[in-house]
């Protein structure tokens, strides 16, 4: 099998350090139900950012980081003319997130690094792994935002501006932890990108599959809504009289829920995020603010959800007095990854004997904007019971080193071609 050869034999990761990273990382942001607490941009964001350096330059890597605060750990190739080969994802958490999700293709890729490093096999690229910063898009919306901003379909002045729900600004966060790095994001030529990812399905795990070889990425589309009716008194007045927001939102709800179901079997809807105001035992609610995450392999569909969701919106508004604004705040099309990187991820796999199967991502990863500037695809590995977004994720050691070994072989394969 090719790009499994030459210098340093029949190269592999170390498992054991691997899952001892694992471990010893989860420790910045621990939660006390054994999940990671670690928003993007935080103190415990800046912990596990110093580790990522301190680790990659013990490796022999020279770790940069630009202007959005993505982090680059490059090893050196004989051919210094060459773009890097990269591998990357993300170590920013769900605020109840585990210790899998984006951490298993940062740390899978460290140990690609130091299996490198550590057998002497050279390689003609650099080899390159990167951190994303706010992949998950829990405190600043969109998810995926500096890959965004990379590959040219964010600016990085709108990215910067961003706020989070209590008003902060994304620059403001990112000098606040003191990685606003001076080169601009964008301005770094790449060769391939391959991403480690837990699948966060069940699809692996119920049919004994060790490697998911996944050829793309379905499309996602976020909303926000404002509800506006009337803030009243919860004694005195009457229910004909009253402009119930937070009502008005619960028949929206299950609007979002009713329309899933209608598109199924690829649709999905939720609403993740809610506020209610003034969010007082005994006053009507005047206002609410509310999420919408609709997702489908096929974005005609989430087009038809979409206007069914208007639709239901005006009919709640009028039957009940209530002002109701739909804001489209993210729009990410359905992605298919390159043919000869899915390729590589099939030959990797099918060389360690692994049992494989090709898949279609329900969750949104930076391959997604990746595979707009270079030669892009995923690895996935199966997660217990398919849970994430979950303090409970988990996955086996042995399928997290076999992740790791497919994403090594894979880049030495892009790297000899
Ligand atoms: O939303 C997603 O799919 C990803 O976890 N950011
Ligand atoms: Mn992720
Ligand atoms: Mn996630
Ligand atoms: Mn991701």
């Amino acid at each position: 099998m090719s790009g499994f050869d030459g210098i340093g034999g029949n190269v592999t990761v170390d498992g054991g350090k691997l899952w001892a990273d694992i471990l010893e990382t989860a420790r910045f942001g621990a939660t006390p139900k054994g999940g990671i607490r670690r928003l993007t941009l935080t103190e415990e964001d800046r912990q596990v950012r110093d580790w990522f350096i301190r680790t990659c330059e013990a490796l022999g890597c020279v770790v940069t980081f630009d202007s959005m605060g993505n982090q680059f750990a490059r090893r050196a190739g004989t051919d210094p003319s060459l773009p890097p080969i990269t591998m990357g994802s993300h170590l920013d958490t769900q605020p109840t997130g585990g210790k899998f999700d984006g951490i298993v293709g940062v740390l899978g890729g460290l140990a690609v690094l130091r299996a490198l490093h550590e057998s002497g096999r050279e390689t003609r690229h650099p080899v390159e792994l990167i951190n994303w910063t706010n992949e998950e898009g829990s405190r600043f919306a969109p998810a995926m935002l500096s890959s965004g901003v990379f590959a040219g379909v964010f600016t990085e002045e709108e990215a910067l501006a961003k706020t989070d729900r209590d008003g902060v600004r994304f620059e403001d966060a990112l000098v606040g932890i003191g990685y606003r790095g001076a080169e601009r994001c964008g301005d770094h030529p790449i060769a391939a990108y391959f991403e480690l990812h837990i699948e966060q399905g069940p699809i692996l795990e119920a049919e004994r599959k060790t490697i998911g070889v996944v050829t793309g990425v379905q499309g996602m589309r976020w909303y926000e809504v404002t509800v506006i009716g009337r803030d009243g008194h919860a004694g005195a007045t009457p229910m004909a009289l009253r402009a119930d927001a937070l009502v008005g939102t619960a028949k929206l709800i299950e609007a979002v829920q009713s329309i899933a179901l209608k598109h199924a079997p690829g649709a999905v809807g939720t609403v993740g995020l809610l506020e209610n105001r003034p969010n007082s035992r005994n006053v009507v609610p005047g206002e609410v603010f509310f999420s919408v995450d609709l997702r489908d392999p096929d974005d005609a569909v989430i087009v038809r959800m979409e206007e069914a969701f208007r639709s239901a919106a005006a009919q709640v508004a009028s039957e009940s007095g209530l002002e109701i604004t739909i804001k489209l705040v993210w729009d990410s099309p359905a992605v298919r990854f390159d043919p000869t990187c899915i390729d590589a991820v099939r030959r990797a796999a099918d060389s360690f004997g692994y049992p494989a199967r090709d898949i279609v991502s329900g969750a949104g990863h930076d391959a997604v904007y990746m595979a707009g500037v270079t030669p892009t695809t995923m690895i996935f590995i199966p997660c217990a019971g398919g849970v994430s977004h979950n303090e409970e994720e988990s996955a086996e050691a042995d399928d997290v080193t076999a992740g790791a070994n497919v994403l090594l072989r894979a880049v030495l394969d892009a790297d000899e071609r």
